[in-house]
């Protein structure tokens, strides 16, 4: 039995569009399990006992609570291998693995330090620099998202939707949030605006009530 503690618009998203790929493909049913991390249900006794980081996402098979996103997807796809959610060719997948790395220690991190800049020093001057500083390097790691996406042909490895398009559409969503403008990433926004088209995708995004634009233009 296959249970996601997430949170909607969160990087829980990831595993969330997998688990609805495998759903679609093997019938292999999964137990959505929301977590208002606003509300500080991430800092629970009972769910600090699942994920000592107090962080979502979380898979917990037949009772068994995994964490970290790179671990997650690389579990789901070696249970699941038919589905065809990372490649099998070794240097292939090491580098699909060394991308998801990437998003998940570097771009997603960035992110962070723009919304969260409280976890990174108490000096609140210091903060606002910090947000100014992240939003740029984050407009850049975005630029090379949207390079990578060029390939994608419709998804990242091919027919197949996946782990790598639901974070692109995560990290390009919370750019927004940023004030960065989706209009001036067009391929990058083109291809996400296609990645939730794809049914796995849309049933995670119908789940969670998200939507991709976040971004306020100025009035
Ligand atoms: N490296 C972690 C990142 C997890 C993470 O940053 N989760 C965020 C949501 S995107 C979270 O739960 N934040 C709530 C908090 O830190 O209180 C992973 O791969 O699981």
């Amino acid at each position: 039995m296959l249970e996601l503690y997430f949170s909607p618009g969160a990087c829980s998203f990831v595993p969330h569009v997998g688990l609805e790929a495998i759903k679609a493909a093997t019938g292999e049913d999964f137990k959505p399990n929301l977590v208002k991390l606003h509300k500080g249900e991430q800092k629970t006794p009972e769910y600090l006992a699942l994920n000592p980081n107090g962080q979502v996402p979380v898979l917990v098979v037949d009772g068994r609570p995994l964490i970290q996103i790179v671990a997650i997807c690389d579990y789901l796809d070696r249970r699941y291998p038919k589905v065809g959610l990372l490649p099998t060719e070794s240097w292939q997948r090491a580098q699909a693995l060394s991308q998801l790395a990437w998003m998940n220690n570097t771009v997603h991190p960035t992110f962070t330090h723009w919304f969260r800049p409280y976890e990174f020093t108490d000096n609140e001057a210091a903060q606002a620099e910090v947000k100014r500083f992240a939003v740029e390097k984050f407009r850049k790691h975005l630029e090379r998202l949207q390079e990578w996406s060029k390939a994608a042909s419709p998804y990242w490895f091919g027919s197949q939707v996946s782990f790598h398009d639901a974070y692109c559409f995560t990290l390009l969503r919370w750019g927004g949030y940023a004030g960065i403008d989706p209009d001036s990433m067009p391929q990058l926004k083109a291809y996400v605006e296609r990645v939730t088209q794809a049914p796995p995708v849309a049933a995670a995004l119908e789940r969670e009530r998200v939507k991709l634009d976040t971004y306020k233009k100025a009035a």
